[in-house]
């Protein structure tokens, strides 16, 4: 009698794993994503150590913006051919570089760190972008209107300036900027816009953005000086 009571509760036991391992350890679907694809933090790029993201500093005229992955829209209008309305996604799409490059803060701090994204360039030829057009602004969460900042197309074009979707292979995190940073290669930090949903092509050569209208150097070349020379 007390056999028998054993081995039906060993059967129950077993029923019971028997129905835990049919149904998936209790999840339903797709199987369980490898982790193969979770991202690691590069620490070194062509030789050179590069500054771990927990040591960046971080710059923001009114504090972290949040963009949507799924519903983000990159627009690129004004003197252009085609208007643009890109998704994540598409932009993704386009050939990618790494570069290493130091941003430089007017503030005094810097950091160097790996930039991967597509070339601006690409994008502005889908766009095709009229003879007139003479600079590029980009226009951001934090400044919607007016526009954050702006870049001259020469530079743009003889740089090849990337927009940074990952930084050190990361991929840009929302304070840096998500969903991702312009690389304005050898200009102060104020140039490397920041939450950017509009790319406006413009002639308007005398156009001054946020921190340009305070007083910074339009030209912000970071060996160059911070602010605008007051003639007189
Ligand atoms: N939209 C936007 N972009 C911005 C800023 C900002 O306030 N708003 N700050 C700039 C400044 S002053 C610097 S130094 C860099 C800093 O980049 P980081 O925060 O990714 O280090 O972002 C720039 N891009
Ligand atoms: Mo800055």
């Amino acid at each position: 009698m007390k056999k028998l009571k054993i081995s039906w509760i060993s059967l129950l036991i077993i029923a019971a794993l028997v129905v835990f391992l049919i149904s998936g350890c209790g999840k339903e679907g797709e199987p369980e994503e490898i982790s193969s694809d979770a991202e690691v933090e590069a620490t070194e790029f062509l030789g050179t150590k590069l500054t771990p993201i927990k040591d960046q500093l971080n710059n923001a005229l009114s504090g972290t913006k949040i963009l949507n992955r799924d519903t983000y829209i990159l627009t690129v209008d004004g003197l252009v051919n085609n208007p643009l309305a890109l998704t994540y996604d598409e932009l993704l799409e386009y050939p990618q570089e790494s570069w290493l490059m130091n941003l430089n803060c007017v503030e005094g701090w810097s950091f160097t760190a790996k930039w991967t994204g597509p070339q601006l360039n690409s994008i502005l030829e889908d766009a095709g972008v009229q003879p007139e057009a003479k600079i590029a602004i980009f226009y951001t969460v934090d400044v919607p209107e007016e526009g954050y900042t702006s870049l001259k197309l020469d530079y743009i074009r003889d740089n090849n300036i990337l927009l940074a979707f990952k930084l050190n292979d990361i991929t840009l995190p929302n304070d840096r900027g998500f969903p991702f940073q312009v690389v304005a290669k050898e200009k102060f930090g104020y140039k490397w816009a920041k939450w950017v949903t509009r790319i406006e092509l413009s002639s308007n050569e005398n156009y001054k953005g946020f921190w340009e209208k305070a007083g910074y150097n339009n030209n912000a070349d970071d060996d160059g000086p911070p602010f605008e020379e007051t003639s007189q």
